[in-house]
């Protein structure tokens, strides 16, 4: 299995102590001040009434945007929404973590020796955790003692990233990344010391990592709805919105064909705030609500936003938030137009656009056999760099960037417009489930053409990555919100030099036993729910 670049993650790979005087949250603070990349709580016995202080250190991780796993227990990770696990070899099997915390889910394994390595189930894990490197007082039953030689030897022979384990400290970290670990983990260099800030900071030197400054929670409402409105005043100015927010509702003026359409993104499903900035959630939440409007070749007026945020939620990343649905409802000539806050277990965005509708709404009953399949533009880009964000892996930035900045396509909707293309709509939950829809509203079967699908050379060097096959990822991969349409070849013929990212995909044939032709065995778009994995939107 090819190595998961996740070495920035596991850099510095702070672990909580609870036999320390010292309060967890001190310590995960000073880990977190000397720039801590990944954080694990574990606790060897845990009771319920610790479950708070779990939850205050997870949101600490998570409003710094720092990865937080739980050790040992994956029903606890579960239930606090931490980012993974991490197992030993007497603990749960990893393949049991990946079916419950999901596909995007770090799993880590403990690994003391190579015949650990090689009875570890490691293709459901991200990481292995070896040591211990050096004496440890920390835990009574370790293992004896590998040195910097042993981690070697596992380095060499670990498809996966290594973190080190056991007795580092700023004197003797550099001798785990020389002997090739990509992080070490400490406790008690941090929690039993003199002074745990100081030693935090040498070891963070040692890992290279800068401090940081620690984000404040937000405090005042009204404070903070305030600074979201005036964060989007250059967007507020549109000539249909007659009164902006601020007042009960939004008064708009005549919207010619009102089309209305709305998305969610929630945080864990959609989104995690260690995968992307603030500002870019932001904008990729409003692109894609716009989406919608575009596929219905309707032009955005005004934007709503119902958000719903953590009490421990950073002031400053509501307002880089709002900065990136201002980006976008700027781009498009759009205004936010109202809004809602209120507190939650989890950052969950609700948004609601206005928009004015053109003479045509393309509606996914308007196939007919005959016509063929186009989309607007490559598939399976977003899908893959989403897997490249969640894997830590960054040698594809094109994947990630079509992930994180994804257009609504307003341009090509103009031009299906004026071709009097009837039948269209956005890809966001893939191919191949997207076309079912055409075919069930249409009465109709899609035959999909797999040798007409374009590979996106990125795409095609992550699929011989990973071993996947392409044409799947293009078929099932969502996200993407290229529109798919259904016209007579020559009406494609006339538009697609207009269009030149366009292709066909398939041909709209008669009713069939199948609503979809063509597609290699197995493949499935997206559809909440219906997975053991459900993580994703
Ligand atoms: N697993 C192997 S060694 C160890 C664990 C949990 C303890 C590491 O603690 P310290 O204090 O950094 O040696
Ligand atoms: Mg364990």
């Amino acid at each position: 299995m090819p190595e998961k670049d996740l070495s920035s993650r596991l850099r510095f790979y702070f672990i909580v102590d609870c036999d320390s005087p010292l309060p967890l949250d001190k310590q995960v603070k000073a880990a977190l001040l000397a720039g801590a990349t990944m954080v694990q709580y574990r606790n060897k016995n845990f009771k319920t009434s610790d479950f708070k202080t779990l939850e205050t250190l997870c949101h600490l991780c998570r409003t710094n945007h720092v990865p937080f796993i739980v050790n040992d227990d994956i029903t606890l990770a579960r239930a606090v929404g931490a980012d993974g696990v991490h197992l030993g070899q007497s603990d749960e099997t990893h393949s049991l973590a990946r079916k419950i915390l999901g596909e995007y889910a770090v799993i880590g394994a403990s690994i003391s020796t190579l015949d650990e390595l090689s009875g570890t189930e490691l293709i459901h894990c991200d990481y292995i955790g070896v040591g211990p490197v050096f004496h440890t007082a920390t835990k009574s039953d370790a293992n004896p003692v590998i040195d910097p030689r042993g981690l070697s030897e596992i380095v060499r022979m670990s498809p996966l990233p290594v973190v080190a384990i056991g007795g580092i400290n700023a004197g003797n970290a550099g001798l785990c990344f020389s002997a090739g670990a990509s992080g070490v983990a400490v406790i008690s260099t941090i929690t039993r010391a003199g002074d745990p800030s100081g030693n935090a900071l040498a070891l963070g030197a040692a890992c290279g990592c800068s401090p940081r400054l620690l984000k404040t929670p937000w405090t005042d409402e009204f404070e903070l709805i305030d600074r979201m409105v005036t964060t989007c005043a250059s967007s507020a100015k549109s000539p249909l919105l007659k009164v902006p927010p601020g007042d009960d509702a939004a008064l708009f003026a005549d919207i010619v064909n009102p089309v209305f359409t709305t998305d969610t993104q929630r945080e864990g499903v959609h989104f995690r705030r260690y995968w992307q900035e603030m500002d870019e959630i932001g904008k990729r939440a409003v692109e894609i609500t716009f989406s919608d409007l575009a596929a219905s070749y309707a032009k955005p007026v005004g934007l709503f936003v119902n958000l719903c945020i953590p009490a421990e939620t950073a002031e400053e990343d509501v307002v880089d938030l709002y900065r990136g649905i201002d980006h976008v409802l700027s781009l498009h000539g759009a205004a936010l137009a109202g809004g809602n806050l209120s507190l939650g277990p989890l950052f969950t965005l609700d948004l609601f656009a206005a928009g004015e509708g053109s003479d045509i709404f393309p509606m996914r009953n308007a196939a007919t056999p005959g016509d063929g399949l186009y989309v607007t533009g490559p598939l399976g880009l977003a899908r893959s760099g989403l897997e490249c964000l969640a894997k830590g892996d960054f040698s594809f930035p094109g994947l990630v960037d079509a992930f994180k900045f994804p257009r609504a396509r307003f341009d090509a909707a103009d031009i299906l417009c004026a071709n009097g293309v009837a039948c269209a709509m956005d890809i966001s939950d893939g191919l191949h489930g997207d076309a079912s829809h055409i075919a069930v509203a249409s009465g109709v079967s899609i035959r999909f053409e797999p040798k007409l699908l374009a590979i996106d050379p990125q795409l095609a060097a992550y699929c011989a990555k990973y071993g996947l096959d392409p044409a799947r990822q293009v078929l099932a991969g969502g996200d993407d919100y290229e529109l798919l349409f259904a016209c007579r070849p020559e009406v494609f013929e006339k538009l697609s030099s207009a269009l030149p990212g366009a292709c066909r995909v398939g041909s709209i044939v008669s009713k069939q036993d199948q609503l979809c032709l063509g597609a290699p065995e197995g493949t499935a778009s997206y559809r909440h729910g219906r997975r053991e994995t459900g993580n994703h939107g």
